[in-house]
């Protein structure tokens, strides 16, 4: 089987959003489906591909989301379709546990090549980013022997117990969900909009405070791993001054701490490189992906330095489903698609024409506090006028005015301000500036 002929990349608009079928699939939705599982805009998908999505009523939206950060080689690239579709008809299913295959093996050698760093590497693949977290935790304890888990304020890492525990933000991801798991202890992050003293004086400060925490509230020889995002996604895309993560990194290193970077928003070419982390030249000690990996697929991964990923003992690692034929086989597609189509350089110019009508944005509207990311990870925070305090109104109404017109965009941040953007990296350019010209308008009116 081979991959459909791509969708018109255009935006139209048959009825308003959602129509009326999407109304109706959501009725049902509200009758079937648990009332805590959300959805950001109701519009009911039957076809994506590129940078479009299109909905049961024949309209064609502009996806500024990417299913948050997934389809980065875009919905249903052909040679995602065609490996997973080979797989898929040779078979489904043995466990890698039980009789393995070579797509997993594969991935793992891909992903040891990928990561930064030339030292001998391991990787163990899960379904999720929340369980490559976990199991990032288990390894660092089981190499560390140590129990405590350092995380940052505006850290986002998942909704299993664990994870939950790891993510700042109460509402709505904890909320009556404790209690949670003990060990882990939260520190602060370089924010440059937020910090009190001033940008300039951000990464120095944070850095200084994050260590003097960790050497005073729980003792540096206590701590098994360090876990940072480096561009926080859910936190509002925010992207530590630079100099903080290094700081962090060599204080790991002089303590003997697994420095883990969760890359599962930041990973495969969304910030203009294969891992945000090669920005600062950080090499971690592992590293946690997922999302971007298998083009959609259910498929996670840890990898890293080979002493630390063989610490778990035979047998210590896996589940069912981990590293699933399938998945393993659409994330061989999705990573020949980024090499090929070199999409770090179109994560790029998205960023460029991106930050400049945005920053144009920010001269004109002054609701927008900052503009701020990398490549196609691109935020605008929200302010009330002449203030840094936080505008979530303003946020709403802009993405439901976006919405309505027929391009999708997310909210973001700690105090639910901040409009990201994330479109698949293959979007072609007048898609991209006719969604810059959507939010435009959506300033305009609001
Ligand atoms: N670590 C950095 O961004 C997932 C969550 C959406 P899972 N982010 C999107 C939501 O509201 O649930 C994420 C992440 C980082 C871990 C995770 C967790 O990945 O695949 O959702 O488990």
């Amino acid at each position: 089987m081979s991959a459909a002929p791509l969708l018109p990349q255009e935006r139209r608009l048959v009825t308003a959003i959602p129509g009326p079928k999407s109304q109706e699939l959501q009725a049902r939705k509200l009758n079937a489906v648990a009332a805590g599982v959300g959805t950001t805009l109701p519009v009911y998908v039957t076809r994506a591909g590129g940078g479009v999505l299109e909905d049961v009523d024949g309209n064609s939206l502009i996806d500024f989301g990417a299913g948050i950060a997934v389809v980065n080689v875009g919905n249903s690239a052909a040679a995602v379709v065609d490996k997973a579709s080979e797989q898929l008809a040779a078979f489904t299913h043995t466990c890698f546990m039980v009789t393995p295959y070579e797509g997993y093996v594969a991935v793992a050698e891909q992903l040891n090549e990928l990561t930064p760093g030339d030292h001998e590497k391991r990787t163990a693949l899960f379904n999720s980013g929340a369980e490559a977290v976990e199991n990032a935790v288990k390894i660092a304890r089981a190499y560390t022997k140590r129990t405590a888990v350092v995380v940052f304020d505006h850290g986002y890492h998942g909704r299993t117990n664990l994870t939950m525990g790891l993510t700042a933000k109460n509402m709505p991801y904890k909320q009556g969900f404790g209690p949670f798991a003990p060990e882990i202890y939260r520190v602060p992050v370089a924010y440059p909009y937020r910090w009190l003293t001033g940008a300039e004086n951000c990464a120095a400060e944070a850095a200084a405070q994050a260590i003097d925490m960790i050497n005073k509230q729980i003792g540096a020889d206590n701590v098994a791993a360090i876990i940072i995002e480096p561009i926080q996604g859910e936190g509002g895309f925010i992207e530590p001054a630079k100099g903080f993560l290094p700081a962090i990194v060599e204080f790991a290193k002089a303590n003997g701490i697994v420095f883990v970077a969760d890359e599962i928003q930041t990973g495969f070419c969304r910030t203009g490189q294969w891992f945000a982390c090669e920005d600062e030249g950080i090499v971690p000690d592992l590293i946690t992906t997922a999302k971007g990996i298998a083009g959609g697929l259910p498929l996670a991964a840890v990898t890293g330095r080979a002493e630390i990923m063989d610490a778990a003992h035979a047998g210590g690692l896996g589940g069912t489903y981990g590293g699933n034929p399938v998945a393993c086989a659409a994330a061989l597609g999705a990573i020949e698609t980024m090499k090929e189509l070199d999409l770090n350089a179109k994560a790029q110019r998205i960023g460029e024409v991106m930050l400049g009508r945005l920053r144009a944005m920010q001269e004109k509207y002054d609701v927008i506090g900052d503009v701020r990311g990398r490549g196609a990870m691109i935020a605008i925070e929200l302010v009330k006028p002449g203030t840094k305090e936080p505008n979530p109104e303003v946020a709403a109404a802009v993405a439901k005015a976006c919405h309505a017109e027929g391009l999708v965009v997310l909210t973001a941040g700690t105090y639910g301000n901040v409009l990201r953007f994330l479109p698949p990296l293959v979007m072609p350019e007048h898609l991209l500036t006719e969604g810059l010209d959507i939010i435009e308008n959506a300033f305009t009116g609001v």
